[in-house]
């Protein structure tokens, strides 16, 4: 089949996170970076009508949401599994839960701050969306083991959601979840986690000529 096509935006987290699933499996595929998203064609996001980021594209397959589009590629390069990326376990599944919902909390904010509020907590439903984040990142720590065996999805996810938060600031207090911040130290050197830190995401697409929108 075809060379995988990833849409995405280099600081985007939810692309991250297939990003980094495509490096573990060793799956050779082509970025194709968005200008940003708040661009209001399905083009600029590889056909997902729902103009969100990541999109895979893998011939006649177009693929959406990042565990989706993880869980694809699980079936077509790793039939074992090794990340734990279709478990089924109630830990797993409400580990990937908080961080996705902590991500897209993260996600509404900055948007919302990027299309010109200046008072994000002026609004009763982002200060509801700021507490649900402080209430993910208090139940991650509490279901964090930062000596667990092996580099897992739940891993993965949460290395994407915690560089995020560091690298926009949005959220302060990071240092009350030390657990969380143990685990992700823990693979910070792993290759395909150190390639794709928003740091290095950013300074590869502005090699590569990328500018946002
Ligand atoms: N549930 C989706 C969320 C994707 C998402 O929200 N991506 C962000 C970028 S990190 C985005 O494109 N946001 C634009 C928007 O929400 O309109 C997934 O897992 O792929």
């Amino acid at each position: 089949m075809d060379t995988p096509r990833l849409h995405g935006t280099p600081l985007s987290h939810f692309t991250r996170k297939v990003r980094i699933v495509l490096a573990e499996l060793g799956v050779a595929y082509e970025f194709v970076r968005g200008p940003g998203v708040l661009a209001t064609t399905t083009a600029v996001y590889g056909g997902n009508p729902l103009m969100r980021v990541p999109t895979l594209v893998h011939g006649a397959h177009m693929l959406i949401e990042s565990d989706h589009i993880a869980r694809y590629l699980v079936r077509q390069y790793d039939p074992a599994d090794r990340l734990g990326v279709c478990s089924e376990r109630v830990l797993a599944l409400n580990r990937l839960a908080v961080v996705n919902g902590v991500m897209s909390n993260e996600v509404v904010l900055l948007l919302a701050r990027r299309g010109g509020l200046a008072d994000l907590d002026g609004v009763a439903y982002f200060r509801k969306l700021r507490a649900a984040i402080d209430q993910g990142l208090a139940w991650l720590e509490a279901h964090t083991d930062p000596e667990a065996d092996g580099l897992d999805y739940g891993d993965i996810v949460t290395i994407c959601l915690w560089q995020h938060l560091e690298h926009y600031a949005l959220v302060t207090g990071l240092d009350a979840y030390p657990r969380v911040a143990a685990r992700v130290a823990r693979w910070a050197d792993r290759p395909a986690i150190a390639a794709t830190t928003p740091a290095a995401a950013l300074a590869e697409a502005e090699a590569a000529g990328w500018r946002p929108a």
